[in-house]
């Protein structure tokens, strides 16, 4: 069997900057926009772009995400091809560990790549939120005879410390990286979009791993070990909206930007649908009491309170003298009577009781993690 490009979709972080929204979730299955969970995107993506055989490497708490993702089908991904395999951590006969960096676990699933015997090789985050044409990254990283691409963008000086940060030449090649560097010499950032040639990664990886070379991770060695080689490495330039979405303060911001009638995604567009596994729910409710402006509300929720500026996800119940805003609410939380929601994220299965209060700033977000209950606090 051969597959031109074979893409695979890193969604194995634990993501302990989200916190008590990760504690028993990968990062990739948090929910999103209300009625998506965050790999839709990247699955959505791969489906639109025609690259119908995609592995989703996982590590940490992946049971959410099996569920979420199946076989695909819900991308429309399973048609033509395998579809999704989701590859589950395992201990090599030689006594190795779990994946320790994200090349060393694309290195453990050799086996399930050379299957497909691709051509190229797709690498993606599970936890970014973005619409995104592979097909002209190929176009480009093929143009350019590249032996690796990376997706590029602008991004601000204040951020560029948590990415890779590159310079390159008047031809698009990359002549210097750093990744995460403490002083960025530009902001020029990594997107952690990756297409290879595989027949050349994979020598990286097996040598590096017969001479205990330690090309653990993409960022911090496999692109240096590119450049000190002389590989053909590109940087495609990115124009669109694009977040990563692995602090809780870039969820909640990129909720928001979602919530927008100005939404940057543009999710209306048919010609490239977000897809996701949808559940059969009753519609969504509200009561005389009821009142709701700049919202989004998913199917099967319930509303007696005060909704502004939010999105409330599936089966949210929201009780009478409730008022939220400037939130948003992960599918089946119950907010009780009288409570006060502002600048929040509210955990999927999470209990907010009566009269309490979860607030927070634009800049400091109040969270109630996944499947926490929070008492009657009463106001001062
Ligand atoms: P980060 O996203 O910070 O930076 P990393 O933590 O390595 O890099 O994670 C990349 C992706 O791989 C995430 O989706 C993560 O969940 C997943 N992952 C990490 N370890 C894994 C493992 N062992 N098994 C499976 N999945 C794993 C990267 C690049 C930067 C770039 C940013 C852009 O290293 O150069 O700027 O992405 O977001
Ligand atoms: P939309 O109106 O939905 O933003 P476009 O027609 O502009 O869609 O683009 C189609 C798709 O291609 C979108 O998903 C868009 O994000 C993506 N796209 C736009 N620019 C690029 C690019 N430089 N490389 C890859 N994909 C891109």
């Amino acid at each position: 069997m051969t597959t031109e490009m074979l893409g695979m979709i890193l969604a194995g972080g634990q993501g302990t900057r989200l916190g008590k929204l990760t504690r028993t979730t990968a990062k990739p299955s948090v929910p999103f926009g209300g009625r998506y969970r965050i790999i839709d995107f990247t699955l959505s993506n791969l489906s639109n772009s025609g690259v119908n055989t995609v592995g989703v490497i996982t590590q940490y708490q992946p049971l959410e995400l099996n569920r979420h993702v199946q076989n695909g089908a819900s991308w429309g991904l399973n048609e033509r091809s395998a579809g999704v395999t989701i590859l589950q951590p395992y201990a090599a006969s030689d006594g190795e560990k779990f994946f320790e960096g994200t090349a060393h676990a694309i290195f453990q699933n050799m086996a399930y790549i050379d299957s497909y015997n691709p051509k190229y090789l797709l690498v993606l985050s599970g936890d970014h939120i973005y619409k995104m044409d592979y097909r002209r990254m190929l176009a480009f990283h093929e143009s350019k005879k590249a032996a690796l691409t990376v997706a590029v963008m602008p991004v601000s000086k204040s951020e560029a410390s948590r990415f890779g940060i590159m310079n390159t030449d008047d031809t698009d090649r990359i002549i210097e990286f750093e990744e995460k560097p403490a002083a960025p010499k530009s902001n020029n950032a990594s997107m952690g979009i990756y297409i290879f040639n595989w027949a050349t990664l994979r020598k990286y990886l097996a040598d590096s791993n017969a001479t205990d070379g330690n090309l653990e991770d993409f960022g911090h060695d496999v692109i240096p070990a590119y450049l000190a080689h002389n590989e053909p490495t590109y940087a495609y330039a990115f124009h669109g909206y694009w977040k990563d979405v692995g602090t809780i303060q870039s969820l909640w911001e990129a909720n928001m930007e979602f919530l927008s009638p100005n939404n940057p995604l543009n999710i209306t567009n048919r010609n490239w649908r977000i897809y996701s596994q949808a559940e059969a729910l009753p519609p969504m409710m509200l009561t005389s009491t009821a009142k709701v402006t700049r919202a989004m509300i998913v199917d099967g929720s319930y509303v007696a309170g005060t909704v502004d500026h939010s999105i409330l996800s599936q089966s949210v119940k929201i009780g009478p003298g409730s008022v939220v805003t400037d939130s948003m609410v992960m599918p089946n939380a119950v907010i009780g009577k009288n409570v006060r929601i502002d600048h929040a994220i509210i955990g999927e299965d999470a209990i907010v009781g009566d009269n309490g209060e979860v607030v927070g700033t634009a800049d400091d977000i109040a969270v109630v993690g996944y499947g926490e209950a929070i008492g009657r606090k009463e106001k001062a």
